[in-house]
């Protein structure tokens, strides 16, 4: 936590001290005027959705953070839906917003909007999740995490919990997924799975691995399925905190212990993340921080006064192991 807020102060600073070393080119970054007539840089956000407890901290997030920044927020949730980001976004670029920023729910079939985003001169900032694009110059900059290291972190917090527990013998894993098609799930798959298949290539071994799309009630439905088919699971990954309490629930109606006969390693950090581990239930996890606003809005205002930014702004997180989560539950922020 502490390292966090550091991280934060710092960056936010850092960003404030460019800003006022370099003077303002406008025309450049943005229209050169401001949509609101009022003197607020205008900033359309469309966010996934609200998926997960990791979603509502960075929505409301977002909206703070953009509300002290003095900006005129024209907010949608896209309810994990890719064409409703594209009518959003297509209805900013119609309003001529100062900026578009987005946290795209799949990685594949943004260019078209893109280019007609860029052909109105809008300049387009990617927000928590990146997308796979042929042509780079369709976004200025990625402000999110560095989820294929997510994914190692929680390769790597798995040898640790094995050996708390002391465990012995076959490591059978059930992988809960995030949603199909998306940074997140696409990247914490492929970093969990370097570290498995570089160290652990004798021991371990991936089960089942499905998609729970990153709700609770996908990661109970998908569990339940999982127990029925491979009832000597004896460990799960999920890409997620909600999946993984929605799995402890199809864990204890399956008669098991979760954090003892299955143990659990999930990726986020939220709150009920936190009271589920600091009641035995998971066993480690892995952060990933969704309090992006601040840093969100210090960059679109050096976007739109046509400053460089730099092309992906990573957050910083940390890990945190069962005997660490009583300590840290009252100062988790979301
Ligand atoms: O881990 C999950 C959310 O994109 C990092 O999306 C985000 C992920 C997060 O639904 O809880």
């Amino acid at each position: 936590m502490l390292n966090r807020r550091n991280f934060l102060t710092a960056a936010v600073g850092v960003a404030a001290a460019t800003g006022l070393a370099a003077c303002a080119k406008k025309e450049e970054g943005g229209k050169g005027g401001s949509g609101g007539g009022d003197g607020k840089i205008v900033l359309g956000f469309s966010q996934v959705g609200s998926e997960s407890g990791w979603r509502s901290a960075n929505t409301t997030s977002v909206k703070d953070a953009a509300k002290e920044a003095g900006f005129d927020l024209k907010f949608s949730d896209a309810q994990q839906k890719q064409e409703n980001q594209i009518s959003a976004i297509r209805s900013y670029i119609t309003q001529g917003v100062d900026v578009i920023a987005f946290s795209p729910v799949v990685v594949t079939g943004w260019d078209a909007v893109l280019k007609e985003a860029k052909a109105k001169k809008i300049p387009v900032v990617l927000t928590d999740r990146s997308v796979e694009t042929s042509d780079d110059s369709l976004y200025v900059t990625l402000v999110g995490s560095d989820f294929t290291d997510e994914g190692r972190r929680a390769g790597k917090m798995l040898e640790k919990v094995l050996e708390t527990a002391g465990h012995k013998g076959p490591v059978k894993i059930a992988q809960l997924e995030g949603t199909t098609g998306a940074a997140p799930a696409i990247e914490r798959a492929k970093g969990f799975k370097e570290v498995m298949d570089a160290d652990h290539a004798s021991d371990w071994k991936i089960v089942v691995s499905q998609t729970g799309d990153f709700t609770r009630a996908g990661g109970k439905q998908v569990m339940a399925a999982f127990l029925q088919s491979n009832p000597d699971i004896n460990v799960l990954f999920a890409h997620n905190d909600d999946m993984g309490i929605g799995a402890i629930q199809a864990i204890e109606a399956a008669g098991k212990k979760p954090g003892k006969d299955i143990l659990i390693v999930t990726i986020d950090g939220v709150k009920d993340g936190f009271i589920a581990m600091s009641e035995g239930k998971i066993n480690g996890i892995v952060e990933c921080n969704p309090l992006l606003g601040p840093q969100l809005m210090e960059v679109v205002k050096k976007v739109k006064a046509g400053e460089k930014v730099e092309r992906w702004i990573k957050t910083k997180e940390g890990d945190f192991t069962q005997d660490q989560a009583k300590a840290a539950l009252p100062s988790r922020k979301y």
